[in-house]
This record gives C-alpha cells, structure tokens and sequence, in this order.
C-alpha cells in the first residue's frame, strides 16, 4: 500500500515538501505565512519520523520473528545530542530536506539550531551509551536501550560575572516529536513495605514483598536509525506515573490535596537527572531512579520472551543485559527476584540464568565514584532486594573462604556489605558477583582495575575480566559535525568510510601532496572560522581563525587538571608582560564544561578561567598574541563546532585517572594533535599515531602511585622552580580578580599544600612540551601532515569497532539485516 511517493514515506525533496507542509496543517495547525521555524522544524522532524516508521515497525517485526538474541544496554544516562541532523545522515536525506525547505523560504541549517538538545546524561558515560546506540543499529544488531526519561536533562550552564549558575533544561516544553508514548507498555514498580513469609499452593514456603506505595512506570520509544542500513533499533525511555492518578479514598473524604500529593509524589522519580557525575550521593531519589528503570526493563524483558512463547529458563539465551556503570547494578538482584518471587524458578536456576545475562561496565577507578547504599536507607525502599542481596553475599562469601581459605581480610573485602562505620550495600561488588563479564573502557584503565579497585574480584574469576576500549561514532561527530572534511574524505576515499573507519588510513597516501594539505587546511580554516562566529555570538570574545586553537572542552574536574592549563596560560601571560618581546605564534586557549552545581572547587576553576580571559583579552600589551576564552554550556550541540576546530586536543589528565576519554578520540578525529599524558585511551592514541606525531609529557600512572605514596609534598616544586612561583603569586594576589585576593585563595592553596592530582609535579613538564608545540606550529606544512596522521589512524576509535568487540566477546550476538 506504501508508494514511493506517499507522503509519509516518499524520500524526494518534492514530497518532503509536502510532507512537512502537511504536518504544520495537520499536526501543528499553522499556515506556512505564519509559522517559525520551530514550527518548521517540528513538521519536518515529523515528517522525518514518519519515514523511520516503516523501518523502525519492520525491524521491531523482523526481531520478533527471527527470535535471536537481544542486546539489552541498560544505562542511567543517554546524552543523545539533536536527532534531526543526525537522522537525516543516516537516511541519507540531508540534501532532499535541505531543497525541500529551501522551496518553502527556510534554510535548514536555521531549522536545525531550533531542536533543543535531549541531555539525558553528565558526559562521558552517557555520550558513549548514546554512540553505541549508533553503532548497534549500524552495524544491525538487535538491541533496545533501556533508560529514564527525564523531564528535565542536565542543566543549562550560564555564566554571570565568570561564575557558573545552573538554570533547569525543560527540554520538553516545546514537545518531542521523536518520542512515542506507549501507555500500553506500562509495568508496576513497588517499594517500601516489608516481606513476608507464605506457603504457596504446592506446600512450599516462599516469601513475599508487601510494597508500601506502588507507581507505574510507562514507555517512551524514541527510533534509533542505523546509518545506509534498514535496521531502526529502539530506545526505550521510563516515566513514572501514579499507579492511580488519585488517592481515591483521600479524594472521598474530600483531602482533594493530598489526593493529587502521592501522584505528585511517583512522578517526582523522572523529574530530574542527577547532575553529579562522579561523586557517588546516597540519595533515596538516586536509588528510586535506577530501582524504577530497571525493575521496568527487566520485566519488558519477560513480556518479549513470553510473547515469543520462550522457556523462562531460556532467559540469558534471550537478552545480553549490558549494565552501564553500577547505576543499573540493581538488576542483578531484581532478576533474581522476577525469577524466584513471580517466575517460581529455585535459587540456582535464577542464579545461573542471571550470571550469564549480566555483563558489567566499569567507567571510574575513582574511589568516591564507586557507589554503595546505607543499608538503613536500602532496607526502607527495597526490603526484599536487601534479603535476596544477603543471601547472595552468604554463598558468595562461602565461595571465597573455598577458594581462599584464612584470609578474613580477603572476605572483609569483598563482602557485598562494606562494614567500616555505616553499613553499606557495594553496589560494585554486586554487579561484578552477577555478571560473567566485567570490562573497563581502556587497556590501561582495564589493567589498573584488575590491580586496584577490583583486584580481589580478578584474583578469584579472572576469566571474567577484558577490556573493551571506547569508542566514538564518526557519523555524528565527524560526517556531522565536519561537512567539509567529509566532503574531503568522500571524494579522496569513497563514501564507504563511515562504515569502515579503518579507511582513513587511505589519506596517508596524501600526505606528500601539497595540494591535499592546503585543502585540508583550507578545511580546518572554516572549521575555525565557523568556532569564532559562535564564540563571538555567545561571548563577544573575537578570535582569529588564523592563530592556534587549543582547546579543552570536558567535565570541570580537578583530575582532568583544566587549572594546568590555566598555569600554562598564566606562564604565557606573565612571559609577555615581562618580556614584550618574547615570541611565540599566537593562541587562542578555548575552554568549555560544566561543573556539578555542588562542586565548589570545579565552579573556582571556571571563575578563575574566565578571570584570566577577562585580564588577558583586556590588555592591550599581549592582546595580538593571547586570547582566552570559555564557551558557556558545552553540549553535545555546540561540541560538534568545537571539535572540528581544534589544532590542539588537551587531554592533560593526572595518569591513572581518566578512564578512557571519549572527547580525546573526537578531536583526533577531525584533526587535531593532542597534548596528553599517558592516562586512559590516551595510551592507545598515541600507539596508533606514533609518540612522533603526539605531544607527551607527565608523570605515568605508576609514577604518580609511587610519588603519592612516598608522600608528595607540591611545596617541593614551588620552591624549585621561580616561574611557578610567580605565577600563583600573581592568581592569589588578586591580579585577575580587580584587586580580590580572597576569590583564587582556596585554589591557590589547595595547590600550593596538597595538590590531590599533581598538577604542580608535571608543571614544568607540561609548560615544555607547550614549548614542543608552538614550535611544531610555526611548521605550518608539518604539522599539517602530523594532522592528517591523527586522522588517518584514528580508525581503532570507532565505536562500531567497540560494539563488535562486547557483541562477539560478550554477548554472543549475532547481526540481523532487516528488509523494509
Ligand atoms: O567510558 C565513558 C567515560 C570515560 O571515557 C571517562 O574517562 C569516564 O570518566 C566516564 N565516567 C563517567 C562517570 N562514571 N561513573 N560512574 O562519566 O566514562
């Protein structure tokens, strides 16, 4: 019944351009004359919606009947960044939209900038769920990401007088067209109460969970396009509702109020996305919210495999359930329960099936990060949970007094209940106790798992352990975000590269041609140019694309050292003022990222970046030279400008403290040269591009363990060095801060007298190997090869090279093409 042309499935431009005239008459009531373009772009989102339908049904269908297995990749976060662009890619429909809006007066461009951003996540662990989606569906896996919807995403990031102010996103108030509600699709989460004893109708003694409140938990369903592919997965997204929309009995006694209070109440569950995303919070919404989604995808789960007529002992042969960080940890014993309380299978029954669907992603070796519960709180809201987790820990621990007997120690240690002050529930030790496969996200952060934070857990299954190095989706940030390099990258290798990263080594071919460089440059140029219109446009600041970007754009934290940075900065600065001479090519140093609204520290840092770009873009004596700025509410939006743009990646790191780095993979990507330490994927980087074509410098991991346990002391290197001296002389003398010197005390001495990450050990180090890269600049045609090289091999970086690695090595997952 479908034709080519049908307005809802035609892909010309002519009948998209009905098809969007249709959806402002039909679903937004509007005449053309009078539409914006958030109108505008509404009614092409859905008119673009309506040609992933077809798909979307078709592989959903395709799943069903074919019976494989299903990826489930549960995840607290999805940061998905704007559909539209990038649906348009995937379908290859980017040109017949734009000629279809430019024939209704409209520029597509304009119409893209009007999506809000759905930011469902903090950084770096939500953005790789998101790209792994890409991946999944890229490469025709079967998968459905498991998540929560939150009402409002991470919060927009304003800066006022140089300091962060957080304003909440109320990303849905203009609606979502990508999302359909599926109120059908609904399940039951319980909690509080108590558990009780009971005989079953064959004499068994079994218990029983008695929730004190019962809310519902309804699925939202946003399409997940594969690129140049049919197969359209599914997201999967969780709000909650009030199981009743009222409390009846108080609405018939009149308490009209306290009636709609326990709706508002359930409701509370998907308002808002934690905005932290290292520090692990003991709050009884925090764990309300990874209960809610992950009770309700579980029990999705169930639904599928007894639609599909499936055996519940046939479970794990069903669904791969890849759990993103602790956050969705709670599964493990929630499964148990859905197959013991509701499905009636024994303890081991459940546990085998349970052990063999669980695979676990650790994301930070940062001990603060490692989330556990109080057991008070965790009893109040998951009484059943807390009995079947001891029960658990009660074989577990047997298993680990057999396998090492004598060692209490060893027991303390792993135990699921962490015994030091308050009780605790390890959430870690839980996921790594029900899951067959646990990996880190680089080789190196896999290697220091296995002899840190997990070592107990390694020595008693090391066949669990393998590390699954991150990876980035080239479609979104580099096919999106670097149309002219794309267009480079089409006509010197085909079209294939998108699919097949491992290509870009083809332009190393090119590299000797001069021609093929200027057209690189000329594309890095208005890359650049197209950075400082929106800098210009959000900050005044005016930058010149001609001078060195060197750009830091990342969570504000102090391991990810962005105050190095600033002493580097300061060093420049300070180096010009007292000698007007002292040559050096012009930079322009971009920062951008968000610190969660209660890290005091990290909003310092931010304060005293853009204090620094205040005194510096101010003087007029290092003004041709130096330029500073900070691009206010980094998101996944305003970071595909920011990436293309840069020369220079900094990914400046304490060793041993950033997991991977996704951000460090985005840059080498679209050219830049990265100045790093040997932290995270950082390590591999530098493995495929040569140390003769990476900025190195810093302590390495197991130098900064010894140094921190030999008892550093920074004073050490402030006494030694004059430079350095100088320059948290001249931050804490209030230089930067009219006169203030209260405002950069706290930073300047939690420098000067612990320095947690070591920032003033590699500091010489650091400002030298700056040194290494103006000099590397002034070689305009060098460094242009060594920027072709970062981008030739970046292919390992390709998260569809990460999604075959967990689909191979851990799931067992077998590709399905669908057929529309
Ligand atoms: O694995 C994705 C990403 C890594 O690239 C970063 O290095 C790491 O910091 C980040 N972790 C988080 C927070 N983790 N927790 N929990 O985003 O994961």
């Amino acid at each position: 019944i479908l034709s080519g042309a049908d307005v809802r499935t035609g892909l010309d431009s002519a009948v998209l351009q009905q098809a969007v005239l249709d959806h402002l008459y039909y679903s937004l009531g509007r005449l053309p004359a009078v539409a914006t373009p958030a109108n505008y772009y509404r009614a092409l989102a859905l008119a673009i919606r309506d040609r992933l339908q077809q798909r979307w049904i078709r592989t959903s269908e395709t799943y069903f009947e074919r019976g494989r297995k299903l990826a489930c990749y549960l995840s607290a976060e999805f940061l998905l960044g704007p559909h539209l662009g990038n649906n348009l890619l995937n379908l290859g429909l980017e040109q017949a939209a734009r000629e279809a809006l430019t024939a209704l007066g409209q520029d597509l461009d304009a119409i893209l900038d009007c999506e809000p951003e759905p930011g469902l996540g903090n950084g770096g662990l939500g953005r790789l769920a998101a790209c792994y989606l890409d991946s999944l569906a890229t490469l025709q896996y079967p998968a459905i990401g498991y998540g929560i919807r939150y009402e409002f995403g991470i919060f927009a990031q304003e800066i006022r007088d140089g300091w962060q102010t957080e304003r909440t996103d109320k990303w849905l108030s203009g609606g979502n067209p990508w999302e359909i509600a599926k109120p059908d699709i609904a399940y039951e989460v319980k909690w509080g109460g108590h558990t009780e004893r009971y005989i079953d109708d064959d004499g068994a003694e079994r218990r029983r969970w008695v929730p004190y409140r019962v809310v519902r938990g309804i699925a939202y369903d946003t399409p997940i396009q594969g690129y140049g592919v049919d197969t359209c997965n599914t997201l999967r997204l969780w709000s909650a509702e009030a199981a009743e929309s009222f409390d009846f009995q108080a609405f018939n006694t009149g308490d009209y109020f306290q009636a709609v209070d326990a709706k508002l109440r359930s409701e509370t569950i998907t308002k808002v996305l934690y905005p932290n995303d290292e520090p692990a919070i003991g709050k009884r919404l925090r764990l309300a919210q990874q209960y809610f989604f992950v009770t309700c995808s579980l029990q999705d789960m169930l639904r599928i495999l007894d639609l599909a007529g499936g055996a519940i002992e046939q479970f794990a042969e069903h669904f791969a359930v890849q759990l993103n960080d602790t956050h969705p940890s709670i599964g493990v014993a929630e499964l148990m329960r859905l197959l013991i309380d509701e499905r009636g299978l024994d303890w081991d029954a459940a546990w085998t099936i349970t052990v063999a669907t669980f695979g676990y992603t650790n994301h930070t070796l940062l001990p603060e990060a490692l989330e556990t519960w109080p057991l008070p709180l965790f009893r109040e809201v998951l009484p059943r949970h807390l009995e079947i987790i001891y029960e658990i820990n009660r074989r577990f621990l047997d298993e680990v007094r057999a396998c090492f007997p004598d060692d209490s120690a060893r027991v303390a240690r792993m135990s699921l209940i962490g015994e030091a002050g308050e009780k605790q529930v390890r959430m870690a030790h839980l996921a790594c106790v029900g899951s067959h496969a646990i990996n880190g996200v680089a080789a190196l952060h896999s290697e220091l798992l296995k002899a840190s934070v997990l070592s107990d857990f390694h020595a008693l299954w090391p066949e669990r352990f393998s590390n699954k190095t991150n990876g980035v989706t080239p479609r979104r940030f580099l096919a999106l975000a670097n149309p002219g390099l794309r267009a480079l990258l089409d006509e010197t290798l085909g079209a294939s590269w998108p699919v097949d990263l491992g290509r870009l080594r083809e332009l190393e071919s090119h590299i000797d041609d001069p021609a093929f460089r200027e057209r690189w440059r000329a594309v890095k140029h208005a890359n650049k140019q197209r950075l400082a219109d929106y800098v210009q446009a959000h900050t005044g600041i005016v930058l010149d694309p001609d001078w060195l970007f060197d750009i830091q754009v990342k969570r504000i934290h102090e391991y990810k050292r962005q105050h190095l940075n600033l002493l580097h900065i300061v060093t420049l600065y300070q180096r010009l003022k007292t000698y007007p001479a002292f040559s050096f090519p012009p930079r322009a140093f971009l920062f951008g990222g968000k610190a969660a609204p209660g890290y005091f520290t990290a909003k310092r840092i931010i304060k005293l970046i853009n204090a620094v770009a205040e005194t510096i873009n101010a003087d007029p004596e290092v003004n041709g030279r130096l330029k500073v700025a900070f691009v206010p509410n980094f998101s996944v939006k305003n970071a595909q400008l920011i990436y293309p743009a840069a020369d220079l990646s900094e990914q400046i790191s304490t060793a041993g403290k950033e997991a991977s780095g996704t951000g460090n993979m985005k840059f080498m990507l679209n050219g830049a040269l990265t100045i790093g330490t040997l932290d995270g994927a950082n390590v591999e980087m530098r493995d495929e591009v040569g140390a003769e074509n990476f900025f190195l410098f810093g302590r390495t991991a197991d130098e900064v363990a010894r140094l921190q346990g030999e008892g550093y002391r920074p004073a050490d290197y402030l006494a030694g060095d004059d430079e350095l001296k100088a320059v948290m002389e001249l931050i804490g003398s209030g230089h930067f801060s009219g006169g203030d010197s209260e405002v950069f005390r706290p930073l300047v001495e939690n420098l000067t007298q612990s320095d947690p990450f070591l920032v003033l050990a590699d500091y010489a180090a650091y400002v030298a190997c700056q040194e290494g890269v103006s000099a590397a600049w002034a070689d305009q045609e060098q460094w242009t090869r060594m920027s072709i090289i970062n981008c030739a091999r970046g292919g390992k970086f390709s998260s569809d090279r990460a999604i075959a690695e967990y689909a191979r090595e851990i799931w067992g997952l077998q590709s399905v093409p669908i057929q529309v």
